[in-house]
C-alpha cells in the first residue's frame, strides 16, 4: 500500500466513506437518497427514452464544455485555442467532444473524397494517397497525449488568475489513435540517402507546416485516422493527421496534404516566427521538439471548494513526451513534505497516467502540489527553476502547478 498523507489512512478513509452514506443527510447528500428505497424517485415509474443512433451525455452533465479562447473575437472565432476541462474529467482518456483545440485558422470543412495526400520530394517514387488508399493499409493503435507548447501560459501571467485547472493547463488530452505507421509509406515511397527531414504541411488556410526530423518518422509517427474508435473529429484533423508521439503538439499536423521529403529543415513560419524559444538573453532555441515531463492536480484544484473536513482523493494527470512516468509525488504542504501516489497506465509511453492519493483535510491551510519523474529520470522543475531559465518564454512550462486550499475549503491557483 502507497503511504496516505494525513494521520488516519485509507483504512480510516474507508470507514468515513461507509459512515456517510448511513448518515446520508448530514453529510450533504440529497435528501431523497434516503426514500429512493421505499418509494422509488419518479423516473423509475415512467417507461423510459427511446433509443438514439448517437448518445450524448446526460442533460445534467452539459456544464462539461471546452474552455474557448478566441484572441481574435468574431474575426477569427476558429483562430486560438478550446481547452480540455481536464479539471472534469477522470481516468486518462479525452472524450472526442472535449479533446483540447488549437487551430490557426478554424476547421476546415474537408470532404474524404476530394482529399488527397501526397508523398513527394526526395522519394523513389513520388506517391499520391486518397483517404480510401489509407484506409487499406494495415494499421496501429496507440494512446498518446497530444499537448500544445503553449498549454499553461496563462499560468505564467504575472498575478495567479483563478480560473479552473482545465483554463489553464488543459491544451492538452489523451486519445487512443489508430492509423497507419509513417514507416510504411515512405518505404513504399522508398527514401532517398540524402532525406534526413519532412515537410508536413495542412490543408487548413493557415497552410500550418512544420519540418519533422527523418528519425522520428520512421520511429513512432503515425498517420492518424481514428481518434478513440471513430474517424477523426473535424477539430482534430479529420480525415487524416500527423500524429508525433510525445512532442510539441504543434508538429503533429492536422488535415495533413502533404510530406515532401527534404535535405534539411525548411525553416516555415510556423518554426520561426512562432513555436521557438525565447531565452532571457535575447536568443531563441528552435525545435523544442519533446515535451517535457509535466503533472497537474485535477482535483481538487482551483475554483473548487472542499464541503468539509475529512477524506479527499487527490486525483490528477501526469505526462512526459520521453517515454512512461515513473513517479508522481504530492506535497500537501507546498513541497516541504511529499509522498508517492499510486499510478494508473503508467506502462503506456508518452500517455496521460492518472495518479491518486488518499489525504485527510483537517481544515488547516494547504498548498497541494504534485511532481511527476519520467523513465529518463527526469524531474518537473519546481516553478522559480523554470522560470529562471525561461522567464520570457511563453512555450514549454512544464513547472510544477500549487493550489492553496484556504481554511474556508476554497482552492485557489498560488504561485510557490
Ligand atoms: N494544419 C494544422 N495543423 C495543426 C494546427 C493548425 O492550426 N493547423 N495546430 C497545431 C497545434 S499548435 C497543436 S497544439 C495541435 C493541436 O491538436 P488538437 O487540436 O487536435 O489538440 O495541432 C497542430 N496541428
Ligand atoms: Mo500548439
Amino acid at each position: 500500500m502507497k503511504k496516505t498523507i494525513g494521520e488516519t489512512g485509507r483504512r480510516g478513509f474507508l470507514k468515513q466513506g461507509a459512515a456517510l452514506v448511513s448518515g446520508a443527510a448530514s453529510a450533504g447528500l440529497a435528501p431523497g437518497a434516503n426514500a429512493q428505497g421505499l418509494a422509488g424517485q419518479p423516473w423509475e415509474r415512467v417507461y423510459g427514452a427511446g433509443f438514439t443512433g448517437y448518445g450524448q451525455p446526460s442533460r445534467f452533465e452539459q456544464p462539461v464544455m471546452r474552455h474557448i479562447g478566441r484572441p481574435y473575437g468574431d474575426l477569427a472565432p476558429g483562430s486560438g485555442s478550446a481547452l480540455a476541462p481536464i479539471e472534469s474529467l477522470e481516468g486518462i482518456i479525452t472524450p472526442s467532444g472535449l479533446h483540447n483545440i488549437r487551430s490557426h485558422s478554424g476547421t476546415p470543412d474537408i470532404d474524404p473524397k476530394q482529399h488527397q495526400l501526397l508523398l513527394h520530394g526526395l522519394v523513389a517514387r513520388p506517391l499520391v494517397f486518397s483517404m480510401e488508399a489509407l484506409w487499406r493499409y494495415p494499421m496501429t493503435t496507440r494512446t498518446h497525449f497530444v499537448e500544445c507548447s503553449g498549454n499553461s501560459n496563462r499560468a505564467l501571467a504575472p498575478q495567479p488568475v483563478q480560473l479552473p485547472a482545465g483554463a489553464m493547463h488543459g491544451n492538452i488530452a489523451c486519445s487512443e489513435w489508430t492509423g497507419v505507421p509513417l514507416r510504411m509509406l515512405l518505404d513504399e515511397a522508398g527514401l532517398l540517402p540524402q532525406a534526413r527531414w519532412l515537410l508536413a504541411e495542412g490543408a487548413d488556410s493557415a497552410h500550418m507546416s512544420r519540418s519533422i526530423p527523418v528519425e522520428k518518422a520512421l520511429d513512432d509517427a503515425m498517420i492518424a485516422l481514428y481518434q478513440n474508435g471513430e474517424r477523426l473529429r473535424p477539430e482534430q484533423g479529420y480525415p487524416v493527421r500527423l500524429l508525433l508521439p510525445g512532442w510539441e503538439g504543434n508538429m503533429s499536423v492536422k488535415w495533413l496534404r502533404r510530406l515532401k521529403a527534404t535535405e534539411g529543415p525548411t525553416h516555415t513560419k510556423d518554426e520561426t516566427s512562432k513555436y521557438t524559444d525565447l531565452l532571457p538573453d535575447g536568443r531563441a532555441l528552435q525545435f523544442t521538439f519533446e515535451m517535457g515531463v509535466k503533472s497537474v492536480i485535477t482535483k481538487p484544484s482551483s475554483t473548487m471548494t472542499l464541503p468539509r473536513t475529512g477524506f479527499y482523493e487527490i486525483s490528477g494527470i501526469a505526462w512526459s513526451g520521453a517515454g512512461r512516468i515513473r513517479r508522481v509525488e504530492i506535497s500537501t504542504d507546498g513541497g516541504a513534505t511529499w509522498a508517492d501516489a499510486a499510478l494508473i497506465g503508467e506502462e503506456r509511453p508518452k500517455s496521460l497516467v492518472r495518479f491518486r492519493l488518499p489525504w485527510e483535510w483537517t481544515g488547516r491551510e494547504a498548498v497541494l502540489q504534485s511532481r511527476a519523474t519520467d523513465e529518463k529520470g527526469q524531474v518537473q522543475p519546481a516553478r522559480k527553476a523554470w522560470l529562471a531559465q525561461y522567464s520570457v518564454n511563453p512555450y514549454h512550462n512544464n513547472s510544477i502547478v500549487s493550489w492553496a486550499v484556504g481554511g474556508d475549503g476554497n482552492v485557489k491557483n498560488v504561485y510557490v
